[in-house]
């Protein structure tokens, strides 16, 4: 079990673009166990290989209570099945201790590879297709203050930089 590193806002790092995977290995199939074994620890319900400075496109995503649905998301591609969009507050562990407003579309098709390379489709609503868009973001190196205004994103930032400061000053 291992539990890897987040990245946490400003992070330059986080702003990366991933690149898609062209063979899924042995040493992608141990990202996907420590990623998970990251998230539940967090605890999250979702985490993009970005996040732990992995800058190849893989998402995991559990919305269960018990750790017992857990999804992989390889080289995903989304569909927007129906305009509508939903609003709902988000967090995210990049950003620890902020929760922001997201509006997202509600209804999308996902194809994507699992874990040992095979496509596959889901078609997701509610906070699974919120999750789904909020990791895909994190892929292509947007983050969820992205959305809110530069004022707001500006103060989180400055207070986030202070939090490092004094992290590394105990460490
Ligand atoms: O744990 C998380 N919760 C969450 C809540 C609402 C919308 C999105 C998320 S994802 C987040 C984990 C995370 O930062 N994933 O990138
Ligand atoms: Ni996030």
């Amino acid at each position: 079990m291992a539990i890897l590193d987040i990245l946490e806002f400003p992070d330059p790092r986080l702003r990366t673009k991933a690149k898609p995977i062209t063979q899924v290995t042995d040493k992608h199939r141990q990202l996907i166990k420590d990623m998970l074994d990251t998230m539940y620890a967090a605890p999250g319900i979702g985490l993009a290989a970005s996040q732990v400075d992995v800058h190849e496109q893989l998402i995991v995503i559990d919305l269960s209570e018990d750790q017992s649905e857990p999804l992989v998301f390889i080289n995903p591609k989304i569909t927007v099945l129906d305009g509508d969009m939903e609003k709902m507050q988000e967090g995210c562990l990049s950003i620890p201790g902020f929760y922001e407003d997201v509006e997202r579309v509600e209804h999308c098709l996902i194809e994507a590879l699992d874990k040992d390379g095979k496509p596959f489709t889901l078609e997701a609503t509610g906070l699974l297709a919120v999750c789904i868009q909020h990791e895909m973001d994190h892929l292509d190196g947007k983050l969820m203050v992205d959305y809110i205004s530069s004022t707001k994103r500006d103060r989180i930032r400055k207070k986030l930089e202070k939090q490092h400061r004094l992290a590394a000053k105990h460490a």
